[in-house]
């Protein structure tokens, strides 16, 4: 059963000289999946994203500009983690509930995930999520 102490930050390197940052991930090495689908989330108007779990999805958020607040929720227990850096990201196990919340300005959530997009992966009702963690 997937808690939330499964999901993690993820520090990824950070190569810094005079022309300014470099990050990069490699799948397997510094995140625990294969890498089958990319997406971003940009141009927000501020409203909340997410009120979701996935069944299969492992997936990591990288706030590449900007900050957010991801809600983890596993039925039992939530916590909210702050997403403000382009060289720390979140990994997201399967089964755990999830709000993006309180976007800053401009800012733009790349995701790495698991598999391709598969509308039948997505739980997107609350009390389903609870009624079928049980
Ligand atoms: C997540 C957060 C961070 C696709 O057709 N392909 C895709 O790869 C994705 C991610 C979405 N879609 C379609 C499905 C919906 O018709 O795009 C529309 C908006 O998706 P959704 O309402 O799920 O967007 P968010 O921001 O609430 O959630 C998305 C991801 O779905 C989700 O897995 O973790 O971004």
């Amino acid at each position: 059963m997937y808690t939330i102490d499964d999901c993690k930050i993820i520090e990824l390197p950070k190569l810094i000289d005079n022309r300014g940052s470099l990050s990069f991930i490699e799948e397997k090495r510094h995140i625990p999946f294969e890498i089958k689908r990319i997406y971003y989330i940009y141009d927000l108007t501020g409203e909340d994203r997410g009120y979701h779990a996935h069944k299969k999805l492992q997936q990591l958020y990288i706030p590449i500009h900007g900050h957010f607040d991801v809600l983890l929720n596993d039925g039992k227990s939530q916590k909210i983690i702050k997403l403000d850096k382009p060289n720390f990201g979140l990994y997201i196990c399967p089964w755990i509930w999830r709000e993006l919340k309180n976007f800053s300005n401009n800012a733009i959530c790349l995701v790495l995930a698991s598999e391709i997009y598969k509308e039948d992966d997505y739980i997107r009702d609350y009390n389903q999520f609870v009624h079928n963690k049980e």
